[in-house]
């Protein structure tokens, strides 16, 4: 009989704390106490465990077999129609279809909940401006010789060099930003937990919620790009992750027929 634990489950709930407001349990045991420490150390962490809160998983959609591999097979579909971009069209995009794929992006799981990502959208053309202007000086280095050798010559296929107009003509910029500390809500100043993997999930997210809105994107990574702390304003525990480019296409538009191969299935995956 678990006198210690009991109590002090008793206290938490007569006071109305619950986990969320930070509820600690207390080890309320008698010296000399029949139960083992360790015991009752066992129960009051099942006890936590089992005191989180839960919700009715209400929004889960089951699909007959056949019509999930067909789901399969249209989202497979859809994707692979996503290309990264160079050739964008100044044709505006409004905010409220980047704010809505953000909010998509916002979704994503994440290290214990703690959401480690701030999306800065610019649509501002003076600022757009200013960002080509420090991501071309840094490209200029990486593409004159910082790459390496190694680096450069993989990057060939592509075609691609320190030259960035589509940081202007594309109507938004949306640069990532990977939170180091933060906490599940605004203004918390924790340890932030798998970050590159949280951020790295939701800028998935962003690229297909842009995608299937319609929208042309590419992940352009200027390096280093610290530049664009100053720019967007964000603090020095914040490491930009990816700064994505996003907007319509343009007339004519070409991609490298290099990026289009993608490796079959047999080598990607492996069943057991
Ligand atoms: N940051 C450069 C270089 C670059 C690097 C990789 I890896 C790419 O897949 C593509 C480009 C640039 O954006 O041009």
């Amino acid at each position: 009989m678990l006198s210690g634990l009991w109590y002090a489950t008793g206290i938490g709930r007569r006071a109305g704390l619950g986990v969320s407001s930070g509820f600690r349990f207390v080890l309320l045991t008698e010296p000399g106490s029949p139960t083992p420490r360790s015991e009752i150390e066992r129960e009051l962490h099942e006890a936590s465990m089992s005191e989180h809160e839960t919700l009715p998983l209400s929004d889960f959609l089951e699909y007959p077999q056949p019509e999930m591999q067909a789901r399969a097979e249209a989202f497979y579909g859809e994707i692979r129609r996503r290309h990264s971009l160079r050739d964008f069209s100044d044709r505006p995009v409004p905010r409220g279809i980047i704010e809505t794929c953000i909010r998509a992006a916002g979704t994503a799981p994440s290290g214990a909940n703690h959401q480690p990502w701030h999306f800065a959208a610019i649509g501002d053309p003076a600022v757009k401006a200013l960002v080509r202007e420090k991501a071309e000086a840094e490209e200029r280095a990486f593409y004159g010789g910082k790459a390496g050798a190694e680096w450069l010559e993989a990057l060939a296929p592509l075609g691609t060099d320190a030259e960035k107009p589509f940081l202007e003509t594309a109507p938004w910029l949306i640069a990532i930003f990977a939170q180091r500390r933060g906490g599940p809500e605004a203004g918390q100043d924790l340890k932030n937990y798998y970050v590159s993997e949280s951020v790295g999930i939701a800028t998935g997210f962003l690229i297909c919620a842009l995608h299937h809105a319609g929208l042309a994107t590419l992940t352009h990574t200027p390096k280093p790009m610290g530049f664009l702390n100053e720019i967007c304003g964000r603090p020095e525990s914040e490491r930009p992750f990816v700064l994505l480019v996003t907007g319509y296409p343009a007339a004519g538009a070409t991609i490298p027929r290099h990026a289009t191969t993608k490796k079959p299935l047999e080598e990607i995956a492996s069943f057991f």
